[in-house]
Protein backbone atom coordinates (compact mmCIF):
# COMPACT_ATOMS: atom_id res chain seq x y z
CA UNK A 1 0.00 0.00 0.00
CA UNK A 2 1.31 3.69 -1.00
CA UNK A 3 0.78 6.55 0.88
CA UNK A 4 -0.59 8.09 -2.44
CA UNK A 5 -3.47 5.32 -2.91
CA UNK A 6 -4.57 6.34 0.65
CA UNK A 7 -4.68 10.07 -0.32
CA UNK A 8 -6.24 10.11 -3.34
CA UNK A 9 -8.84 8.20 -1.87
CA UNK A 10 -9.55 10.19 1.07
CA UNK A 11 -10.11 13.14 -1.49
CA UNK A 12 -13.51 13.18 -1.29
CA UNK A 13 -13.94 13.43 2.70
CA UNK A 14 -10.75 16.21 2.78
CA UNK A 15 -12.99 18.04 -0.04
CA UNK A 16 -15.94 18.03 2.65
CA UNK A 17 -13.88 19.26 5.00
CA UNK A 18 -12.22 22.14 2.96
CA UNK A 19 -15.86 23.35 2.21
CA UNK A 20 -16.21 23.83 5.58
CA UNK A 21 -12.95 26.33 5.90
CA UNK A 22 -14.09 29.69 6.61
CA UNK A 23 -13.00 32.08 3.00
CA UNK A 24 -12.61 35.69 4.43
CA UNK A 25 -9.32 36.15 4.24
CA UNK A 26 -9.14 35.23 0.29
CA UNK A 27 -9.95 38.08 -1.91
CA UNK A 28 -13.26 39.30 -2.15
CA UNK A 29 -15.15 40.31 -5.71
CA UNK A 30 -13.54 43.18 -7.55
CA UNK A 31 -9.62 42.79 -5.89
CA UNK A 32 -6.97 42.40 -8.90
CA UNK A 33 -5.14 38.94 -8.27
CA UNK A 34 -2.12 37.58 -8.96
CA UNK A 35 -2.05 33.81 -7.36
CA UNK A 36 1.38 31.89 -7.50
CA UNK A 37 2.87 28.83 -6.53
CA UNK A 38 4.98 25.64 -8.01
CA UNK A 39 4.70 22.66 -9.80
CA UNK A 40 1.25 21.33 -8.81
CA UNK A 41 0.62 24.53 -6.94
CA UNK A 42 1.35 26.45 -9.73
CA UNK A 43 -1.59 24.18 -12.00
CA UNK A 44 -3.80 25.19 -9.25
CA UNK A 45 -3.16 28.61 -9.73
CA UNK A 46 -4.17 28.53 -12.98
CA UNK A 47 -7.51 26.33 -12.61
CA UNK A 48 -8.55 29.15 -10.00
CA UNK A 49 -7.45 32.31 -11.63
CA UNK A 50 -9.05 31.13 -14.67
CA UNK A 51 -12.28 30.30 -12.73
CA UNK A 52 -12.15 33.66 -10.95
CA UNK A 53 -11.92 35.80 -13.92
CA UNK A 54 -14.92 33.77 -15.58
CA UNK A 55 -17.31 34.17 -12.86
CA UNK A 56 -16.49 38.32 -12.95
CA UNK A 57 -15.04 38.66 -9.76
CA UNK A 58 -12.00 40.46 -11.22
CA UNK A 59 -8.53 40.29 -13.42
CA UNK A 60 -7.12 37.13 -11.67
CA UNK A 61 -3.41 36.13 -13.26
CA UNK A 62 -1.12 33.00 -12.66
CA UNK A 63 2.42 33.09 -12.14
CA UNK A 64 4.73 30.15 -11.31
CA UNK A 65 6.33 31.73 -8.54
CA UNK A 66 9.83 32.39 -10.06
CA UNK A 67 8.20 34.41 -12.57
CA UNK A 68 6.20 36.72 -10.15
CA UNK A 69 6.20 40.47 -11.56
CA UNK A 70 7.23 41.98 -8.44
CA UNK A 71 6.56 45.55 -9.69
CA UNK A 72 3.00 45.15 -11.34
CA UNK A 73 -0.35 46.08 -9.12
CA UNK A 74 -2.29 43.94 -7.32
CA UNK A 75 -4.58 44.44 -4.80
CA UNK A 76 -3.55 40.73 -3.68
CA UNK A 77 -1.10 37.88 -4.14
CA UNK A 78 -2.67 34.76 -3.07
CA UNK A 79 0.06 31.75 -2.82
CA UNK A 80 -0.19 28.21 -2.52
CA UNK A 81 2.06 26.03 -1.24
CA UNK A 82 1.60 22.55 0.75
CA UNK A 83 5.01 22.22 2.47
CA UNK A 84 5.07 26.13 3.21
CA UNK A 85 8.80 25.67 2.50
CA UNK A 86 9.50 26.49 -1.46
CA UNK A 87 12.21 28.62 -2.22
CA UNK A 88 10.42 30.65 -5.03
CA UNK A 89 7.05 31.29 -3.38
CA UNK A 90 9.28 32.51 -0.04
CA UNK A 91 10.89 34.79 -1.96
CA UNK A 92 8.19 35.95 -4.32
CA UNK A 93 5.75 36.79 -1.00
CA UNK A 94 8.89 38.53 0.25
CA UNK A 95 9.87 40.93 -2.36
CA UNK A 96 6.03 42.01 -2.97
CA UNK A 97 4.64 44.97 -1.17
CA UNK A 98 1.38 44.09 -1.94
CA UNK A 99 -0.82 42.17 0.73
CA UNK A 100 -0.60 38.61 0.55
CA UNK A 101 -2.23 35.17 1.62
CA UNK A 102 -0.69 32.50 1.71
CA UNK A 103 -3.07 28.78 1.23
CA UNK A 104 -0.77 25.88 3.00
CA UNK A 105 -0.62 22.18 4.76
CA UNK A 106 1.67 23.71 6.99
CA UNK A 107 1.71 26.59 8.75
CA UNK A 108 4.35 25.73 11.32
CA UNK A 109 6.48 27.08 8.46
CA UNK A 110 8.59 29.76 7.07
CA UNK A 111 5.75 30.72 4.71
CA UNK A 112 3.64 31.94 8.14
CA UNK A 113 6.67 34.55 8.37
CA UNK A 114 6.36 36.03 4.80
CA UNK A 115 2.60 35.99 4.67
CA UNK A 116 0.31 38.68 5.77
CA UNK A 117 -2.36 35.82 6.36
CA UNK A 118 -2.49 32.32 6.16
CA UNK A 119 -5.46 29.59 5.49
CA UNK A 120 -4.19 26.79 7.19
CA UNK A 121 -5.60 23.17 5.70
CA UNK A 122 -3.46 21.25 7.62
CA UNK A 123 -5.84 18.28 7.53
CA UNK A 124 -5.15 17.78 3.81
CA UNK A 125 -1.27 17.40 3.87
CA UNK A 126 0.28 14.59 1.91
CA UNK A 127 3.35 11.84 3.04
CA UNK A 128 3.48 10.78 -0.07
CA UNK A 129 5.90 13.59 -1.84
CA UNK A 130 3.38 13.42 -5.16
CA UNK A 131 0.82 15.88 -4.43
CA UNK A 132 -3.09 14.96 -5.30
CA UNK A 133 -5.56 15.86 -2.35
CA UNK A 134 -3.70 18.90 -0.71
CA UNK A 135 -3.73 20.85 -4.06
CA UNK A 136 -7.39 19.10 -4.84
CA UNK A 137 -8.88 20.80 -1.34
CA UNK A 138 -7.43 23.61 -2.28
CA UNK A 139 -9.19 24.59 -5.39
CA UNK A 140 -12.35 23.19 -4.15
CA UNK A 141 -11.89 25.85 -1.23
CA UNK A 142 -10.99 28.64 -3.58
CA UNK A 143 -13.80 27.41 -6.16
CA UNK A 144 -16.61 27.64 -2.85
CA UNK A 145 -14.83 31.02 -2.26
CA UNK A 146 -16.43 32.58 -5.81
CA UNK A 147 -19.71 31.42 -4.60
CA UNK A 148 -19.85 28.47 -7.28
CA UNK A 149 -21.87 25.84 -5.93
CA UNK A 150 -20.59 22.72 -6.49
CA UNK A 151 -23.21 19.99 -6.70
CA UNK A 152 -22.59 16.32 -5.95
CA UNK A 153 -18.78 16.92 -6.25
CA UNK A 154 -17.88 14.52 -3.76
CA UNK A 155 -21.09 12.07 -4.60
CA UNK A 156 -19.13 11.89 -8.08
CA UNK A 157 -15.14 11.89 -6.62
CA UNK A 158 -16.57 8.90 -4.49
CA UNK A 159 -18.71 6.96 -6.99
CA UNK A 160 -14.86 7.66 -9.55
CA UNK A 161 -13.46 5.95 -6.81
CA UNK A 162 -15.30 2.88 -6.74
CA UNK A 163 -15.21 2.34 -10.85
CA UNK A 164 -12.40 -0.13 -12.32
CA UNK A 165 -9.79 1.87 -15.01
CA UNK A 166 -10.40 1.21 -18.52
CA UNK A 167 -7.48 -0.80 -19.70
CA UNK A 168 -6.52 1.80 -22.30
CA UNK A 169 -5.87 4.18 -19.65
CA UNK A 170 -3.27 2.04 -17.79
CA UNK A 171 -1.94 0.16 -20.31
CA UNK A 172 -0.67 3.10 -22.85
CA UNK A 173 2.61 4.26 -23.44
CA UNK A 174 2.15 7.97 -23.78
CA UNK A 175 -0.58 10.33 -22.14
CA UNK A 176 -1.52 14.00 -23.62
CA UNK A 177 -3.76 16.15 -21.76
CA UNK A 178 -5.80 18.97 -22.92
CA UNK A 179 -7.83 21.44 -21.38
CA UNK A 180 -9.48 25.33 -21.98
CA UNK A 181 -9.89 27.78 -19.23
CA UNK A 182 -9.44 26.77 -16.34
CA UNK A 183 -9.36 22.83 -17.05
CA UNK A 184 -5.34 23.65 -18.71
CA UNK A 185 -4.32 23.56 -14.66
CA UNK A 186 -5.87 20.33 -14.75
CA UNK A 187 -4.82 18.63 -17.79
CA UNK A 188 -0.88 20.40 -16.98
CA UNK A 189 -1.39 18.69 -12.95
CA UNK A 190 -2.53 15.57 -14.97
CA UNK A 191 0.36 15.22 -16.96
CA UNK A 192 2.99 16.17 -13.96
CA UNK A 193 1.30 13.29 -11.93
CA UNK A 194 2.04 10.92 -14.48
CA UNK A 195 5.34 11.81 -15.12
CA UNK A 196 5.96 12.24 -11.26
CA UNK A 197 4.97 8.79 -10.35
CA UNK A 198 5.61 6.59 -13.54
CA UNK A 199 7.95 8.43 -15.56
CA UNK A 200 6.28 8.57 -17.99
CA UNK A 201 6.51 10.74 -21.48
CA UNK A 202 3.40 12.90 -20.98
CA UNK A 203 2.65 16.45 -22.78
CA UNK A 204 -0.28 19.01 -22.03
CA UNK A 205 -1.94 21.88 -24.39
CA UNK A 206 -4.89 23.88 -24.89
CA UNK A 207 -7.33 22.25 -26.76
CA UNK A 208 -7.31 24.37 -29.97
CA UNK A 209 -3.38 23.99 -29.92
CA UNK A 210 -3.43 20.50 -30.05
CA UNK A 211 -4.07 20.55 -33.48
CA UNK A 212 -1.35 22.82 -34.35
CA UNK A 213 1.00 20.02 -34.55
CA UNK A 214 0.93 18.06 -31.33
CA UNK A 215 -1.58 15.62 -32.75
CA UNK A 216 0.76 14.49 -35.16
CA UNK A 217 2.25 11.54 -32.43
CA UNK A 218 -1.24 10.65 -31.50
CA UNK A 219 -1.03 6.76 -32.11
CA UNK A 220 -2.58 3.47 -31.15
CA UNK A 221 -1.56 2.64 -27.81
CA UNK A 222 -1.30 6.43 -26.84
CA UNK A 223 -4.13 8.33 -24.98
CA UNK A 224 -5.80 11.76 -25.66
CA UNK A 225 -7.59 13.33 -22.43
CA UNK A 226 -9.51 16.19 -22.51
CA UNK A 227 -10.68 17.97 -19.57
CA UNK A 228 -13.69 19.87 -19.98
CA UNK A 229 -15.54 20.61 -23.03
CA UNK A 230 -13.82 18.69 -26.39
CA UNK A 231 -13.60 20.98 -29.26
CA UNK A 232 -15.78 20.17 -32.27
CA UNK A 233 -14.25 18.12 -34.22
CA UNK A 234 -11.35 17.20 -31.77
CA UNK A 235 -13.10 13.80 -30.84
CA UNK A 236 -13.06 12.83 -34.09
CA UNK A 237 -9.82 13.60 -35.17
CA UNK A 238 -8.06 12.09 -32.38
CA UNK A 239 -10.08 8.67 -33.12
CA UNK A 240 -9.14 8.42 -36.89
CA UNK A 241 -5.22 7.96 -35.48
CA UNK A 242 -6.29 4.99 -33.48
CA UNK A 243 -5.58 7.01 -29.82
CA UNK A 244 -7.44 6.20 -27.25
CA UNK A 245 -9.45 9.44 -26.47
CA UNK A 246 -10.44 10.18 -22.55
CA UNK A 247 -13.44 12.52 -21.97
CA UNK A 248 -14.53 14.23 -19.00
CA UNK A 249 -18.10 13.43 -17.83
CA UNK A 250 -19.33 15.77 -15.29
CA UNK A 251 -17.18 18.17 -13.31
CA UNK A 252 -13.24 17.90 -14.66
CA UNK A 253 -12.31 17.80 -11.02
CA UNK A 254 -13.60 13.96 -10.63
CA UNK A 255 -11.66 13.48 -13.96
CA UNK A 256 -8.38 14.36 -12.54
CA UNK A 257 -8.53 11.89 -9.85
CA UNK A 258 -9.27 9.71 -13.04
CA UNK A 259 -6.00 11.05 -13.63
CA UNK A 260 -5.03 9.89 -10.69
CA UNK A 261 -5.72 6.97 -10.40
CA UNK A 262 -4.04 5.94 -13.30
CA UNK A 263 -0.77 7.14 -12.32
CA UNK A 264 -0.71 5.23 -8.81
CA UNK A 265 -1.77 2.28 -11.29
CA UNK A 266 0.68 2.72 -13.75
CA UNK A 267 3.78 2.83 -10.87
CA UNK A 268 2.06 -0.18 -9.51
CA UNK A 269 1.82 -2.33 -13.22
CA UNK A 270 5.96 -1.18 -13.67
CA UNK A 271 7.15 -1.58 -10.09
CA UNK A 272 7.93 2.06 -9.29
CA UNK A 273 7.16 3.19 -5.73
CA UNK A 274 4.71 6.70 -6.88
CA UNK A 275 5.31 8.13 -3.15
CA UNK A 276 9.13 9.03 -3.89
CA UNK A 277 9.53 10.11 -7.79
CA UNK A 278 12.98 9.87 -9.13
CA UNK A 279 15.26 13.60 -8.65
CA UNK A 280 11.89 14.59 -6.74
CA UNK A 281 11.49 16.35 -2.85
CA UNK A 282 8.81 16.99 -0.72
CA UNK A 283 9.73 20.13 -1.11
CA UNK A 284 12.03 21.72 -3.98
CA UNK A 285 14.46 23.92 -1.92
CA UNK A 286 16.91 25.88 -3.37
C1 LIG B 1 5.41 22.18 -4.80
C2 LIG B 1 6.21 20.94 -5.18
C3 LIG B 1 5.97 20.65 -6.57
C4 LIG B 1 6.43 19.28 -6.95
C5 LIG B 1 6.04 18.18 -5.97
C6 LIG B 1 6.39 18.58 -4.63
O1 LIG B 1 5.60 22.41 -3.51
O2 LIG B 1 7.60 21.15 -5.03
O3 LIG B 1 6.63 21.61 -7.35
O4 LIG B 1 5.86 19.00 -8.18
O5 LIG B 1 4.65 17.93 -6.04
O6 LIG B 1 5.80 19.85 -4.36
P1 LIG B 1 4.68 23.25 -2.54
O7 LIG B 1 5.15 24.66 -2.65
O8 LIG B 1 3.24 23.11 -2.95
O9 LIG B 1 4.97 22.62 -1.22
Amino acid sequence: MTYLRDEIASQPSVWERALEVPTGSLPASGERVAVIGCGTSYYMAQAYAALREAAGHGETDAFAASEFPAGRRYDRVVALTRSGTTTEVLAALARTSTPTVAVTADPATPISDVADQVLALEFADEKSVVQTRFATAALVLLRASLGEPLPGLTTAATAELATSLPRELVAATQWTFLGTGWTIGLANEAALKLREATQSWTESYYAMEYRHGPISIAAPGRVVWVFGEAPTGLVDEVKRTGAHIELSTGDPLVSLVRAHRVAEAVAEARGLDPDRPRNLDRSVIL
